[in-house]
């Protein structure tokens, strides 16, 4: 097994799923086209990657199957409403992404609002639908969009933006990327169980399982970020799809700005071995961690 089978396999698991979250007639809609033209504009897919390597290694029945892949998607569309906010000229002002031009560029800064808020409305309408379907579900519905707001990544942005030109120590970096990159990481990686086992909140702080799949997000979240941030300084835009120096540009503190290129680089080696070290305890439960260590290896290395 490689990366490239779980993003194939991946990427036709989802493709489905993401072309009908909204119906024909609605497709009509210029923000409906906006929100579908980032939603399909490509992307690596790392997060329903994640849930569909959680919910096989944990032992998901094939019906459970279809409601991980229908929380797939919605993940994926708060994230690309992240995406297109983040876009706009208020924020990060890029013209692309994904290797295309960003939203805002084709249908103008206020229909690629609107787009954002259609993406992030729709998403809590039908993790909504599903806990009115589902009652077992609740809690992870209620934990997906916890995640995605003041406590974790409009949190993490909120600290980003005040801290723009601004001198910033680690353990406020720390805190800022866990919010802004790490919760929807912790979503993928931990949703998926809480919806196999309809866990309560209770159940979920408690259950082994779950506490070593949080730990095992937070180390991904951080080399996920980590590595985001080398390759704002070495990679290349046609290979990453999005601008580069962006960092400097914007006077961001990031972990290169704060570590040097080398102490990033230890510091990406050091979760590495951490996420290796909490997948190693989790095989010893009896659960194959063959995916996820593809994973964690190709997050070492990424190269977009
Ligand atoms: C607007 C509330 C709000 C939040 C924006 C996503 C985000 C927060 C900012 C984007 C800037 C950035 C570099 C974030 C950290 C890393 C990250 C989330 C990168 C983009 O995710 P990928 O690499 O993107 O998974 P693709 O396009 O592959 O889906």
């Amino acid at each position: 097994m490689t990366i490239t089978d779980l993003a194939r396999d991946t990427s036709a698991w989802l493709s489905g799923e993401l072309e009908s979250v909204f119906a024909k007639e609605q497709q009509e809609d210029i923000t409906v086209k906006a929100a579908m033209y980032s939603l399909n504009a490509g992307g690596k897919r790392i997060r329903p990657l994640m849930m569909r390597l959680t919910a096989l290694m944990t032992g998901c029945t094939d019906s459970k199957m279809e409601d991980v892949l229908y929380y797939a998607a919605t993940l994926e569309m708060i994230h690309t409403y992240s995406l297109i906010h983040d876009d706009l000229p208020a924020m990060d002002n890029d013209d692309l992404r994904r290797g295309k031009p960003t939203c805002h560029k084709v249908y103008g800064e206020g229909i690629a609002t609107l787009a954002g808020d259609l993406l992030l409305n729709t998403a809590c309408e039908r993790l909504f639908k599903a806990a009115l379907k589902e009652p077992g579900y609740l809690y992870a519905s209620y934990f997906m969009c916890k995640n995605a707001g003041l406590e974790g990544m409009v949190g993490g942005q909120s600290i980003d933006l005040d801290s723009e030109g601004k001198t910033i120590d680690l353990d406020l970096l720390y805190e800022l990327q866990r919010k802004k990159t790490g919760a929807l990481i912790e979503s993928a990686v931990v949703t998926p169980y809480y919806l196999i086992n309809e866990l309560n909140e209770l159940q979920a702080n408690t259950d082994k399982t779950a506490c070593l799949l949080r730990k095992l997000a937070e180390h991904i979240g951080l080399s996920f970020q980590i590595r985001d941030d080398i390759l704002d300084v070495e990679s290349d835009p046609s290979v990453l799809g999005k601008n580069t120096g962006k960092d400097l540009r914007d006077s961001k503190a990031t972990f290169v700005t704060l570590l040097g290129e080398d102490g990033a680089k230890d510091r990406l080696s050091e979760e590495i071995a951490s996420a290796k070290t909490v997948l190693s305890e989790l095989g010893k439960m009896g659960y194959d961690t063959d995916g996820y260590n593809v994973l964690v290896d190709y997050l070492e290395k990424r190269d977009s």
